[in-house]
C-alpha cells in the first residue's frame, strides 16, 4: 500500500527518494548546539510566504509540516523571556527539510535538501575519529555550510573556542574521509546583531577577515567562502529580519546542474536504495 507522507522531515531515504529525481542540491549545515541553524531553516519559509527568495518562487516542499513546526517553535521562543529555538531532537537525529523553487515561469524547478543535525551528533564527531566516521550522512552532500556562532564571536572569552571546535570537526570529518577536499565549504558568521552595531561596521568586517585567517587549511581546499547572516535579529538593532540569507540561499541554488543520471553521482547511506524496495514511488509516496 502506498501512503501520503504527512511533511514531517525527511529520514535519508526520503531524502534520496528526492534526490533521485535529479535538479537536487543537499547542503548539509553544521554548527555547534544554538548556533542558529534551525533559526535559519525556519526562516526561509517564512521568507517564502511573503515573496520570492533571492528571486525564486517557491513551488512545493514535502516537508511543509516540519518547516512549520520549527517556524512556530521560533516564535514562541522569540515571546519567551529566554529565547531559544527548541532543540533539534536527538531521537530522530537527522532531518532534511525539502524545497523545491523555481526562478522564471517556464524554467525547471530546483530542489534544495538541507540537513539540519541534533546537536548531539555534532557533539559526538568532535570528541573522536569513529564517531565522525559515523556521519556518512556527509558523504554524499554537495555543500557544507558550518555556523560560526557570532554572539560568541563578539565575546574576547569564547571566541578562541569557537574557532578551533569548528576547525577539530572539519578536520575529523576530512581525516575520515566523511567529506572529500572538492566538497564546498561555506562559513556562516550567524547573528550579526549580537557582533556588531551595524552590517557595514568593522565588527563585521573583523569577524570576517578572522574567519579567512583561521582556517586557513580549509581554505586551501576546493571551494570556499565565508558569509554573514542574522536570521532572527534582535528588533532594536539596525539588522533586517535575515539579512544576508537571500545571499547564502542563492548561493546554495546558482550552480546547480541537471544532471542525466543522478544515480551514478548519488552516495547512498547503507540500506537506502534497498529499503526503497523494487517499484521505487517518487516522492512524497511511501511504500508499506
Ligand atoms: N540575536 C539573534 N539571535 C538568533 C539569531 N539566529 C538565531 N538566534 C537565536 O539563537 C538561538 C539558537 O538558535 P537555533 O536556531 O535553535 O540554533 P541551532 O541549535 O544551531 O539549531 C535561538 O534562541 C535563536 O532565537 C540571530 O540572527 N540573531
Ligand atoms: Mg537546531
Amino acid at each position: 500500500m502506498i501512503n501520503l507522507n504527512p511533511g514531517s522531515a525527511l529520514d535519508a531515504d526520503g531524502a534520496y527518494a528526492i534526490r533521485r529525481g535529479g535538479n537536487t542540491q543537499v547542503v548539509a549545515l553544521l554548527g555547534a548546539i544554538g548556533s542558529g541553524k534551525t533559526t535559519l531553516i525556519a526562516g526561509l519559509l517564512q521568507s517564502f510566504l511573503t515573496g520570492p527568495l533571492a528571486g525564486y518562487s517557491f513551488k512545493r516542499s514535502d516537508t511543509l509540516l516540519a518547516f512549520e513546526e520549527r517556524c512556530f517553535e521560533s516564535r514562541v521562543a522569540s515571546g519567551a523571556p529566554s529565547a531559544s529555538t527548541v532543540r533539534t531532537s536527538s531521537l530522530s537525529g537527522q532531518h532534511y527539510y525539502h524545497l523545491e523553487v523555481v526562478k522564471n515561469v517556464g524554467e525547471a524547478s530546483k530542489r534544495l535538501l538541507l540537513l539540519d543535525m541534533s546537536g548531539e551528533f555534532y557533539e559526538a564527531a568532535l570528541s573522536s575519529n569513529e564517531e565522525a566516521a559515523q556521519l556518512q550522512s556527509l558523504s554524499g552532500v554537495d555543500r557544507i555550510v558550518h555556523l560560526l556562532d557570532g554572539r560568541k564571536l563578539g565575546d574576547s572569552s569564547q571566541r578562541e573556542k569557537v574557532y578551533s571546535t569548528a576547525r577539530q570537526l572539519l578536520r575529523r570529518l576530512y581525516e575520515t574521509k566523511v567529506l572529500q577536499p572538492e566538497v564546498p565549504l561555506q562559513m556562516v558568521v550567524s547573528k550579526l546583531d549580537q557582533l556588531a552595531p551595524s552590517s557595514d561596521s568593522e565588527a563585521v568586517s573583523s569577524a570576517i577577515a578572522s574567519v579567512e585567517d583561521r582556517f586557513k587549511r580549509e581554505r586551501a581546499r576546493g571551494s570556499w567562502e565565508v558569509f554573514g547572516i542574522a536570521s532572527s535579529p534582535e528588533v532594536n538593532t539596525s539588522f533586517a529580519v535575515r539579512f544576508g540569507v537571500p545571499e547564502l540561499f542563492g548561493s546554495w541554488l546558482n550552480d546547480v546542474v541537471k544532471s542525466e543520471s543522478p544515480d551514478q553521482r548519488v552516495r547512498v547511506a547503507a540500506g537506502g536504495i534497498a529499503s526503497l524496495g523494487p517499484a521505487w514511488a517518487p516522492e512524497r509516496y511511501t511504500r508499506e
